[in-house]
């Protein structure tokens, strides 16, 4: 499809991703609206971006200024929706629906279909910031546009890992990288950046982990008080779960930590081998084979019991 020719006779455009915007959601965005502003820039069209607040860290890029979180009609002919199906796209999706002209890119597999007038799909893309890429004519890449389209394949591919990415995406990569984009900067800020009490929190939490099951099984948790005398909250926890899944010879990892007096929130990962949404399933919970999770009342030392009891069961 060739966008810009789809948009010529438009005149009011709207972009949007998904509420709680992530790092696709955000570079894909921008790097659309940013591209149609810049190739549009002599034209009489209205081009906005509306999307929810995004985090702190995305901030020092630039072009995020643009973003508006108003969603004020403003009598929008053409929306252009990115890496979600309309039920995700919260207070937008009234103005999705009566857009004259809907237009949808995404890469999820449960968006297979496409929700808009036109439906670019790719459930084999790596992010849908490389399908916006692949949308461009590259004489208007330049260094902020290549660094929002960067940044959503970093956070769509695990920083270039899972299996999505293809031979093509690093082909993407390279010629986003002629822009002379900061990679460094980019992944490191936005990526892998936590804040100090993040850091400190998950020390703790790995300081007093403990191994079971010939090393196989590694649990690490925090009780009630510690939260309480050291102010610990929830989103000090991002991360935890990811170090102590690396733990040399452990096939899976587990970290729990109390919600309240009664009821206890429990993260499991594994490697290769056992199918944690099982595991959880038993207590009410499910997810993926590889990341799982479930809320259940009873105490930390009660849970561990009966996980490391059916995990005994497993072939670790
Ligand atoms: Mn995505």
């Amino acid at each position: 499809m060739d966008i810009i020719k789809e948009l010529v006779n438009s005149k009011n455009i709207a972009v949007s991703g998904h509420i709680s915007p992530d790092g696709d959601s955000i570079g894909s965005c921008i790097a659309m609206t940013l591209y149609l502003r810049k190739v549009f820039k002599n034209e009489d069209k209205d081009i906005r971006l509306y999307l929810e607040d995004i985090p702190e860290c995305f901030k020092g890029i630039g072009g995020n200024e643009i973003i508006d979180n108003s969603f004020a009609d403003f009598d929008i002919d053409t929306y252009i929706l990115i890496d979600t199906a309309p039920d995700r796209m919260g207070p937008g999706e009234k103005l999705y629906r009566k857009a004259d002209k809907t237009i949808n890119i995404d890469h999820h597999i449960s968006n297979s279909e496409g929700s808009g007038d036109i439906n670019i799909i790719d459930p084999g893309a790596s992010s849908a910031a490389e399908m916006v890429f692949r949308l461009m004519d590259e004489k208007y890449l330049d260094k902020t546009i290549a660094s929002w389209i960067y940044l959503g394949i970093v956070h769509d591919t695990g920083v270039f890992k899972y299996p999505a990415t293809s031979p093509d995406t690093m082909r993407a990569v390279a010629r986003l990288m002629e822009e002379k984009i900061d990679c460094q900067y980019l992944v490191d800020k936005t990526y892998y950046e936590k804040s100090f009490k993040q850091n400190t929190t998950c020390a703790k939490i790995v300081l007093s982990s403990k191994l079971y099951l010939n090393g196989k099984v590694i649990i690490g948790s925090i009780s009630m008080k510690e939260m309480a005398d050291e102010g610990i909250v929830k989103n000090d926890f991002e991360g935890v779960i990811n170090q102590l899944r690396v733990t040399e010879g452990t096939e899976v990892a587990i970290f729990m930590y109390p919600m309240n007096d009664a009821t206890m929130k429990v993260s499991l990962r594994s490697k290769e081998k056992v199918d944690v949404s099982k595991i959880c399933e038993f207590f009410g919970g499910g997810g993926h084979i590889r990341a799982s999770g479930f809320y259940h009342k009873g105490t930390e030392e009660e849970i561990r019991e009966k996980l490391l009891e059916l995990l005994e069961k497993e072939d670790l």
